[in-house]
């Protein structure tokens, strides 16, 4: 549910209160609100799971350990949260389907291989620790809006938790609960980012 729905709500509501309580004789008014009420609370109902990352508030990262690294062929570098963190971060609320539910934190992954230089149209491919690997085409990546998680609830993620970095698709969030949408992509526990 985002904030400005959540505003709009409790504005409505007291435009309603105080309209009752104006005159009872005004009952048509009254009809309009309770329409326009029933309306916001069912456009409320299915928002709920329509996960959009807002700006985040969060203080970027102070973290300089290495935890990402970007190969590009025989060429390596390793990359930290604090530098991961120099980017615009955004909040997401939403469940995860390995369970955890709460405010994920994270740069966009075409904002964060833009900055690395990684070209828009090559493939890149992202392992993990359990070495779980994906790669992501040229098509792919225009597709859809990949999201790096950086923290959980404000807090870096642990290794045992799916940390210190995972990928989720905001947009596709409720397809993946329902189970219409793949989850093939949702890496976790991200370790190696490659290109050629
Ligand atoms: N690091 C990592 N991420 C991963 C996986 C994995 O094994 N390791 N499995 C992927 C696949 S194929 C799916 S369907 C979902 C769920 O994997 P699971 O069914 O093995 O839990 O997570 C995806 N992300
Ligand atoms: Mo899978």
């Amino acid at each position: 549910m985002s904030a400005w729905s959540l505003t709009l709500a409790l504005a409505l509501a007291l435009a309603k209160i105080l309209k009752r309580a104006q005159s009872f004789t005004h009952r048509r008014r009254d009809w309009w609100l309770r329409f326009f009420f029933i309306v916001l609370m069912g456009g409320l109902a299915t928002n709920a799971y329509s996960a959009t990352p807002v700006p985040s508030q969060e203080t970027p990262s102070q973290d300089h350990s290495l935890i990402l690294q970007i190969t590009h062929h025989q060429h390596q570098q390793w990359l930290s949260l604090a530098d991961i963190e120099t980017l615009p971060l955004y909040d997401v609320e939403l469940k995860h389907p390995e369970g955890l539910e709460g405010r994920f934190t994270g740069v966009w992954l075409n904002v964060f291989t833009a900055q690395q230089g990684i070209p828009e149209d090559t493939r890149i491919r992202l392992i993990a620790h359990d070495n779980y690997t994906i790669f992501l085409s040229h098509a792919e990546r225009k597709e859809r809006r990949y999201f790096m998680v950086t923290r959980f609830n404000g807090l870096p993620i642990e290794r045992q938790q799916m940390g210190p970095l995972l990928l989720i698709v905001p947009a596709d969030a409720e397809g993946v609960l329902e189970g219409t949408l793949p989850l093939t992509r949702w890496i976790w526990a991200i370790r190696e980012i490659r290109y050629q």
